[in-house]
């Protein structure tokens, strides 16, 4: 079985193209889940012709805009059912940089590893590019508000690039991840850290879109500013 990496769009027409063919052409074959939301720019129309020629990829189409999180779970159910035991998540705006995943790939291979994550700031370095300096402060004082609340000891604790066991994910009862937004990424790590598992980081340089919008919104953010503090209070439990 392949791995798969999971790509929620929402109008990612002058992306989705570039990063499906980018990823059929990786040295480790990988198939691709696109999750889209009724994008009105016609992302999944564009999904479909690329279907016809390559096997690899599929398409979910979810509904409506729904935030990441829904994205995501709706995207793990489908590759749990389907016995996939390697499961990715990465951004289609490029800020994630897919020959990265080969990387994530091996490091999730080896046994310990439950959950590995694409970090921006391993190291004491900040690895971003071309972000202004008022979303990287944010977005470092984020992730050390999470290590302060959560006891985490990840230095990207809100990353979205992302791989998990299919044993990790389907011990994890989806239908108690609450958060959407950023909030969602958060969650998701504070899980598995609640559940004992291995989070592994592996540094990589995240690079700001340069096509298409950012979906960022204030209520992503607050979600995850009042989310996290919640999150200590939550009782986490293995489903088996
Ligand atoms: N299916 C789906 N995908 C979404 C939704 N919101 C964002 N996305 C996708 O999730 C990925 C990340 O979204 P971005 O807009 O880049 O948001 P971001 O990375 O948080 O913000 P920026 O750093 O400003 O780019 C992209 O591939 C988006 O198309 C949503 O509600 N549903
Ligand atoms: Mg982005």
């Amino acid at each position: 079985m392949n791995p798969i990496v999971i790509i929620p769009t929402y109008n990612e027409k002058e992306n989705i193209l570039d990063m499906l063919d980018k990823v059929m052409s990786l040295s480790t074959v990988f198939d691709v889940l696109v999750v889209d939301d009724n994008s009105p720019d016609g992302t999944a129309q564009m999904v479909k012709e690329r279907m016809a020629n390559k096997s690899r990829i599929n398409l979910l189409e979810n509904g409506n805009k729904n935030g990441l999180g829904t994205a995501y779970i709706a995207g793990f159910k489908w590759c749990l059912e389907r016995n996939y035991e390697y499961i990715f998540e990465m951004d289609c705006d490029f800020s994630h940089n897919p020959d990265d995943l080969i990387r994530l790939h091996d490091e999730l291979q080896k046994p310990d590893n439950d959950m590995v994550v694409g970090s921006r700031y391993v190291g004491n370095v900040v690895n971003v590019v071309n972000w202004p300096m008022s979303r990287v402060l944010l977005s470092y004082f984020a992730s050390a508000y999470v290590r302060f609340f959560t006891q985490m000891k990840l230095a990207d604790a809100t990353a979205g690039f992302v791989g998990y066991t299919s044993e990790l994910l389907s011990s994890i009862d989806m239908s108690r991840i609450k958060f959407r937004g950023y909030a969602f990424q958060i969650e998701m790590k504070y899980t598995a850290h609640s559940l004992g598992k291995t989070i592994k980081e592996i540094p990589i340089i995240f690079t700001d879109r340069t096509a298409g919008e950012s979906k960022m919104t204030g209520g992503i953010i607050r979600e995850a500013l009042f989310g996290v503090i919640s999150l200590r209070f939550k009782r986490i439990s293995a489903l088996k």
